[in-house]
């Protein structure tokens, strides 16, 4: 498993229900490193964009209106297996079958208002961190506790 970067945004709800210190936090705690974040107020196009491959789907419509009614706080985050990780650490993407202890099976109940995103796949960390950030915006940096997260 090599180091690797995810992208994991925290949505408009997230962000209205005081839940940023939290995520971040259970991101932190297992030993992630922060290398990007900022709040950002996303237009429907950058998100149209990010959800690209649902645009079929029949709650696209609705999905990019609610990822769009406030601001979201989008961040990059590092470490070994950190996009297939960090989706463990999300839960499932309903809400109500996602185990109690991930993010989503501990702080929401529908679909459409599940708190948090996070990529699926390598590729789309890609492509999703290059959508979100500059690359000057993220930040390469060795954490003083490296040593004590990694053998
Ligand atoms: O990656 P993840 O967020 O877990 O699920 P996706 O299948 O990529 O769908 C993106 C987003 O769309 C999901 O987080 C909530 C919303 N959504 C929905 O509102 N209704 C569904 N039936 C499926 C997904
Ligand atoms: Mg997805």
């Amino acid at each position: 498993m090599s180091s690797e970067q995810t992208f994991i945004a925290i949505k408009p709800d997230g962000v209205q229900r005081g839940l940023i210190g939290p995520i971040i936090s259970r991101f932190e705690n297992r030993g992630f490193k922060l290398v990007a974040i900022k709040l950002m107020t996303a237009s429907k196009e950058h998100l149209e964009n990010h959800y690209s491959d649902l645009s079929e789907k029949p709650f696209f419509k609705g999905l990019v209106a609610y990822m769009g009614s406030g601001p979201i706080c989008a961040m990059v985050w590092e470490g070994r297996d950190a996009v297939k990780t960090g989706r463990a650490i999300l839960g499932a993407t309903n809400p109500l079958a996602s185990a109690p202890g991930t993010i989503r099976g501990d702080y929401a109940i529908d679909v459409g208002r599940n708190v948090c995103h996070g990529s699926d796949a390598v590729d789309s960390a890609k492509k999703e961190i290059a959508l979100w950030f500059k690359p000057e915006e993220l930040n390469s940096w060795k954490s003083a506790q490296f040593d004590w997260i990694y053998e």
